[in-house]
């Protein structure tokens, strides 16, 4: 039997930038909200997480790959709402910025989390957003964090 390898979700010595999007404010800010309680569940130190914000959920990709690119930060949370229901070009926001971030994630090696919920309609955002679905910020740093300590332990060239 060879190793298996498994990354806990304990915070401590880990250091995060959360990247969230203003666009559907009234959401985003509940799962920042999420993703700040969990960092403290988690015992991440407040000061080794900084924050910045993007007009919109296209916009998370850019500013994810300047945080990763400074080595700062040992992952990336980006955090945003697109809701099929209010705009036409839902299609065009949400896959860019699925494939933006997890083209970050692959171009750098940082861990890059993606808390973009989908849903179709603002209550189903809002279940999502620390009622009744849970919080979604919140997973997304439990992801990243597991994610941190799980390549901290496999093996390097
Ligand atoms: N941005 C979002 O984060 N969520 C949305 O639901 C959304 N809608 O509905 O269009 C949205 N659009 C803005 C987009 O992210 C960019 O900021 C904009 O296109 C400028 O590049």
């Amino acid at each position: 039997m060879g190793t298996t390898y498994e990354g806990e979700v304990d915070g401590s010595g880990v250091r995060l930038a959360l990247v969230v999007a203003r666009f559907n404010e009234a959401v985003t800010t509940r799962l920042l909200s999420g993703a700040r309680e969990a960092i403290d569940t988690y015992g991440v130190r407040a000061e080794d997480v900084d924050t910045a914000w993007v007009p919109g959920a296209f916009e998370l990709p850019m500013a994810a790959r300047r945080l990763a690119e400074s080595k700062r930060y040992d992952a990336i949370v980006c955090l945003g709402a697109v809701i099929r229901g209010e705009t036409p070009h839902f299609d065009y926001v949400s896959a860019e910025a699925a494939r933006g971030v997890r083209e970050v994630g692959r171009d750098t090696g940082v861990p890059t989390v993606f808390g973009v919920i989908t849903p179709d309609t603002r209550d189903q955002a809002l279940a999502r957003a620390g009622g009744a679905k849970g919080n979604k910020g919140a997973d997304a740093v439990a992801t990243a964090i597991e994610m941190v300590n799980l390549l901290r332990q496999l093996p390097q060239e």
